[in-house]
């Protein structure tokens, strides 16, 4: 039998600003780039900010209903008192194609870049820079006018522990105190935006939901793997509506606030045991070897993981959105099989109940990953980083099918599917 989605169910891919668009001089990760304190440089990336029109067209044609992307805060500001129209502009460009094609948009306000004189002030470490992100989202409220869902942070978690405790990304600080500290304020900034957009928007934020595994059956791991999924995973949500945000060592009082809906990124698991230091719960829990094989990024591939993400986050209330999850393989089989895979949990979460409304495919093209460049293959269509030709694989064809019909063929089933969940 084929599985069947919902009618109104969006099928999409994500991407974000600073990976595809190109030359995004002014914010701090480009500056990080050119002083050699990442590894490589983004320079022109997709060149999505000209081949816009391409992209949209070719998402279209291919079948996908929504498209989930962020917008540069660096673009519209690139610096303190100047405002580029220009840029603002385009993107408004590229949310009327979108809706032309009839492609619904999930805009993120954040996706881990902030313009270079925002972080020179402290950034989100300092609550007073929180009027300059109120200032953005007053503008992209303007911006935003046609579009319906809007996330305010990408991965709030992932920017803390890369950005203030592991020092693997920008300002590349390491310090526990200030990690929290910036946590605490980016859930004033998500309660801030929800004030200034609800009601015209539905606002919601995207959480990346790593499954903690225990390393062993033993009881202190167990332990371990909770504390680490309630403190990487939950009591940043949890703050949302209590107003007290659990941080390692103390609480801090936060605004109580509301989303109208949850993104959950959901790539892979990892394996956690105890520790008598609290951090290490999560920022050394390593990766899980739950998977033979290990994707380009070194993650196994757990499809019951984005199941088990889906059911604790249902605890909200809320509607659920799965806004990233993708494989980074030079295999386009593997990749079909990844997606088919986690599309079954996914089906099975909407079947038991919840109010799953989404499903994003991270990415829609190959891009800039981080500090690990253009090696990691994430995308359904390949990008020649040469001359920016865009080769749609297989993958985008499958998934555009199961786009369009909005549901998968017993034969796809077969050939990529688990037999059973
Ligand atoms: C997410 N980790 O980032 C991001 O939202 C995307 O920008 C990114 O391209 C995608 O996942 C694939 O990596 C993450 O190391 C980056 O735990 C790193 C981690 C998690 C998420």
């Amino acid at each position: 039998m084929p599985l069947k989605f919902p009618e109104e169910f969006l099928f999409g891919t994500a991407t974000a600003a600073h990976q595809i668009e190109g030359d995004n001089k002014w914010n701090d990760w480009w500056y990080y780039e050119q002083i050699g304190k990442l590894p490589y440089k983004s320079g022109k990336a997709c060149n999505h900010w000209e081949f816009y029109k391409e992209d949209i067209q070719l998402m279209a044609s291919l079948g996908y209903n929504a498209y989930r992307f962020s917008i540069e805060w660096s673009r519209l500001f690139p610096e303190e008192n100047k405002f580029n129209e220009e840029a603002f502009n385009r993107y408004q460009e590229i949310i009327d194609l979108l809706l032309a094609n009839n492609i619904t948009p999930l805009v993120t306000l954040h996706h881990f870049t902030s313009p270079l004189w925002f972080m020179k002030k402290g950034g989100f470490l300092r609550e007073e820079n929180l009027k300059f992100w109120e200032k953005y989202v007053e503008k992209v409220a303007e911006l935003l006018e046609k579009v319906k869902l809007i996330a305010t942070f990408n991965e709030p978690m992932v920017y803390v522990m890369m950005g203030y405790l592991t020092a693997y990304w920008p300002p590349f600080i390491k310090s526990p105190f200030k990690a929290f500290k910036v946590a605490s304020n980016l859930l004033k900034a998500h309660a801030l935006a929800y004030e200034i957009l609800h009601g015209k928007f539905q606002v919601g934020i995207v959480k990346n939901v790593p499954i903690m595994l225990p390393a062993t059956d033993k009881e202190r791991d167990k332990k371990a793997a909770e504390r680490a999924d309630n403190l990487f995973n939950w009591y940043f949500l949890d703050a949302i509506w209590s107003g007290v945000y659990r941080g390692a060592f103390k609480a801090y009082r936060v605004p109580q606030s509301d989303a109208d809906f949850i993104g959950i990124n959901y790539y892979t698991a990892s394996e956690v045991r105890h520790s008598w230091n609290p951090l290490k719960f999560f920022f050394d829990a390593k990766l899980a070897d739950v998977s033979e094989r290990k994707t380009q990024m070194g993650w196994s591939v757990y499809p019951r993981g984005i199941y088990i993400a889906l059911k604790k986050a249902s605890k909200y209330g809320k509607p659920l959105y799965i806004t990233e999850n993708g494989i980074a393989t030079l295999d386009d089989e593997w990749r079909i099989e990844f997606i088919i895979q986690h599309l079954q949990y996914v089906h099975k979460a909407i079947e038991d109940g919840l109010d799953v409304r989404g499903y994003f495919y991270w990415s829609f093209m190959d891009n800039y990953e981080w500090r690990e460049g253009f090696e990691p293959r994430f995308g359904l269509v390949e990008v020649d980083y040469e001359t920016f030709e865009r080769r749609p694989r297989k993958s985008a064809y499958i998934y555009g099918g199961i786009a369009k019909s909005k549901e998968i063929k017993d034969e796809i089933l077969e050939k990529y599917g688990l037999s059973s969940l």
